[in-house]
């Protein structure tokens, strides 16, 4: 069982997943439009990895027979610049993901709520990888700057990202 401002702050983490799915589809769409499908499949990779994360989370929720609260979800930008740009925004968008989940752990520990910081210990560690794997890409990219052909080169790489491994069944 999970306290009530346990379970509207959980809710809220949900609905800030959902967006982070949303973004990066829109970032998938937006890469192809720049005729780099590498690029697009990365994204596309990470919208399914943040489907991931909020079914975990409305699992969870469910779980502690907490009660869902499916909230509208902000609609993302369509354009995001060069592909360097597009990588400099995924990272500050993982920074953020990261203080929210720093923020309920937070509140797990202030109510002495054992179970939800297992949980989220799962989503701390999450982060480090996100912000791992993104400043990985980051670095060539800085590297090659406007140089086609390693963009080119960078986009075969990011064409081998595969679909996230699926949760258990429920
Ligand atoms: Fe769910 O980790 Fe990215 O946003």
């Amino acid at each position: 069982m999970i306290s009530k401002k346990m379970q509207d702050a959980l809710n809220e983490q949900v609905n800030k997943e959902f967006y982070s799915a949303y973004m990066y589809l829109a970032m998938s769409a937006y890469c192809n439009t720049l005729g780099l499908p590498g690029f697009a499949n990365w994204m596309r990779m990470q919208y399914e990895e943040e489907i991931m994360h909020v079914t975990k989370m409305y699992d969870y929720i469910m779980d502690q027979g907490g009660a869902i609260e499916l909230k509208t979800i902000e609609k993302p930008d369509q354009e995001y610049g060069t592909p360097l740009a597009i990588f400099e925004r995924t990272l500050e968008h993982e920074q953020l993901v990261t203080n929210l989940i720093h923020r309920l752990m937070d509140l797990a520990v202030e109510e002495r709520d054992y179970a939800t910081q297992t949980f989220l210990q799962w989503y701390v560690t999450e982060q480090v990888e996100e912000e791992a794997n993104v400043n990985d890409i980051l670095s060539p990219l800085r590297m090659v700057g406007d140089d086609k052909g390693g963009l080119m080169m960078i986009d075969q790489q990011l064409a081998a990202r595969m679909t996230p491994t699926p949760l258990p069944a429920k």
